[in-house]
């Protein structure tokens, strides 16, 4: 049987909140990379969640809203946008119980930096305020199927393993990101301006990246291998 992925499904602030969003392309990602996804809606009940992961090989965190300054214990600073500190919440919740079941997980975008800082990391509400010298890291909404901006490797990183370069390229749709990471993990891809773009877990079960591999794939295949890592990782904890 094919490794199967959850995939957190949370309500659409901007449209409509008696709905459940997910963008297709994570769906197709997995799907393409050998997996079945399934979807899992939002709840504040742990005994869902924990069935939720009991059910799964492994987890997908994919991208969404702003993280909740609040749950961060900081004032919102200008610029912050939407946020759902009940999607956080969830989130959080999601991530804590596939550690305790020792279940892989992959953060794509606002996912990475839901890893990040739930392994005693720290985040950027808004780069262009709180970083100098930021590079343009978000490309019209239309265009995240095109490559955008140069990101530079670790050499001896699982993403270096996969990609065999120390420069790609890759698209970029964030105001947010990774300013730092806990013990368990470590920063293995930047951009230009020092922005995190990556980062891995020393045990190798957690992979975060900022950028969208899930638009890439079709045009530019290899961005299928970060999907990929976690399908196998799936099928090695399985045995
Ligand atoms: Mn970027």
């Amino acid at each position: 049987m094919k490794p199967v992925i959850l995939i957190s499904a949370v309500r659409n602030l901007k449209n409509s909140k008696e709905k459940f969003m997910l963008h297709e392309s994570y769906v197709n990602a997995v799907r393409a990379a050998g997996g079945t996804p399934i979807l899992a809606p939002i709840t504040n009940d742990l005994d869902e969640v924990k069935s939720y992961v009991s059910m799964c090989d492994g987890l997908v965190l994919p991208g969404g809203e702003d993280v909740s300054p609040m749950l961060l214990n900081e004032e919102p600073i200008r610029g912050i946008g939407y946020v759902s500190a009940e999607r956080d919440r969830f989130e959080f919740m999601l991530f804590e119980e596939a550690r305790r079941q020792d279940k892989p997980i992959l953060g794509i975008c606002k996912g990475c930096q839901i890893i990040a800082l739930s392994t005693g990391g720290k985040i950027y509400q808004d780069i262009f305020t709180q970083h100098p010298n930021t590079i343009e890291h978000n490309q019209p909404e239309e265009q995240l199927g095109e490559l955008f901006h140069s990101i530079s490797l670790t050499p001896d990183s699982k993403l270096y393993e996969l990609f065999k370069s120390e420069c790609i390229l890759a698209n970029s749709w964030h105001h947010q990101a990774v300013r730092c990471v806990g013990t368990e993990l470590r920063v293995t891809a930047k951009s230009s301006d020092g922005i995190i773009e990556g980062i891995e877990s020393i045990d190798g079960l957690m992979m975060g990246v900022q950028w969208h591999p899930e638009l890439l794939f079709e045009k530019h295949p290899e961005q299928l291998f970060i999907y990929r890592q976690l399908i196998e990782t799936c099928i090695r904890k399985r045995g």
